[in-house]
């Protein structure tokens, strides 16, 4: 089956049916799924977000720029992708040749859905002087309409990269938002759009999980809004936080302001610090309804059947991948300008 562009999203879908397995069942289940996959001459790779059985059963952890460039390099002919619909759509469009699964089609993103091709369109006729910088979270068509993507990770120095001054930065409005901060030489018009779920959190939410623990380290995902930006410690991406922790050795407790699932990680890399997630308000729970959509069941079942492939028209594909090998290009940390050199041009 073959994934349509427009397809329908549902969070509150089935729950996991791996949930309730027994630790047997779990165990005989990831067996099968690891002989499937030589079988079937795939690789598993799983998002920094996704709940830990998927993790652990996965062959590479990483976030969706890492997870992609996996995919290029992995010499298996088929990927299961155990992310959302935009993760797996990046990796199709960057390794054609491959098949690439995702085990459940209504893995979406409300980010991603936040901007269309026909938003985007009427954005950049309102700015025809802007290069259009896309964050990944967003479709292949979103992507193909844009001069360059970027991530978490390197968002500021994509944006440092190009030689236009102003930029129209989409879709997320916080991590635009810092960029624009990041990058003061460049003016930057900031598009609308958020991740629900790293907007809702607050400073105050954050002050609660840190309470009884005043040296605590707050690392934050750029998607929090600005005032939750300004009080934490670090700022970067999955991967971001997942070395940032090395840089305090003396810090037993940090607060984590991003999706559950990256506790997984942190704790596997980390097992002699706390990790609290920073959703200390009711009301507020940092946790991804689309990113908890997939369980072992679902990853034998791709494997088995070869579900649901992953399709993008050659069009789009075709834009989208210049967008994101314009973005690969950029290199890692590219300088910010010194105050003394003058507007960029
Ligand atoms: O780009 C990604 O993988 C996301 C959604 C978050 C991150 O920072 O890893």
């Amino acid at each position: 089956m073959s994934l349509p562009l427009a397809h329908m999203h549902d969070p509150v879908a089935s729950p996991l049916a791996g949930s309730d397995l027994s630790p047997d069942d779990m165990r005989a289940l990831e067996a099968e799924i690891h002989a499937l996959a030589r079988e079937k001459d795939a690789i598993i790779l799983a998002h920094n977000y996704q709940v830990p059985e998927v993790q652990i059963v996965a062959d590479f952890v990483g976030d969706s720029l890492q997870l992609a460039i996996e995919a290029q390099k992995a010499p298996q002919s088929t990927i299961v992708f155990c992310g959302v619909t935009f993760m797996a759509e990046s990796a199709k469009v960057l390794n054609p040749g491959k098949r690439v699964l995702l085990p459940n089609l209504s893995a979406g993103c409300s980010l991603s859905d936040s901007i269309t091709a026909e938003s985007l369109e009427d954005w950049k006729a309102r700015y025809p002087e802007h290069a259009v910088v896309t964050y990944v979270n967003s479709s292949a068509e979103v992507k193909a309409l844009s001069d360059i993507c970027c991530t978490s990770a390197n968002a500021a120095s994509v944006v440092r990269s190009l030689p236009q001054r102003k930029i129209l930065f989409t879709p997320d409005r916080n991590l635009g938002a810092w960029v624009a901060k990041k990058v003061p030489e460049k003016e930057v018009v900031v598009y609308d759009g958020c991740c629900p779920i790293h907007d809702v959190l607050r400073t105050a939410s954050v002050n609660r999980a840190k309470q009884g623990k005043p040296e605590a380290v707050v690392i934050a995902h750029p998607e929090c809004r600005a005032d939750v930006l300004e009080i934490a410690d670090e700022v970067c991406s999955t991967t971001g936080m997942l070395s940032a922790v090395g840089k305090y050795p003396r810090a037993k407790t940090f607060i984590v302001a991003t999706e559950h699932g990256i506790v997984h990680q942190l704790r596997r890399r980390h097992p002699d610090k706390e990790f609290v997630i920073a959703d200390g308000c009711i009301g507020c729970r940092m946790h991804c309804p689309y990113m908890k959509m997939i369980d072992l069941v679902m990853i034998r079942d791709a494997l088995a059947r070869g579900k649901h492939e992953v399709d993008v028209p050659a069009d789009v594909a075709a834009g989208a991948r210049r967008a994101l090998e314009r973005m690969i290009a950029v290199p890692r940390d590219v300088p910010a300008r010194p105050a003394s050199a003058g507007p960029a041009s």
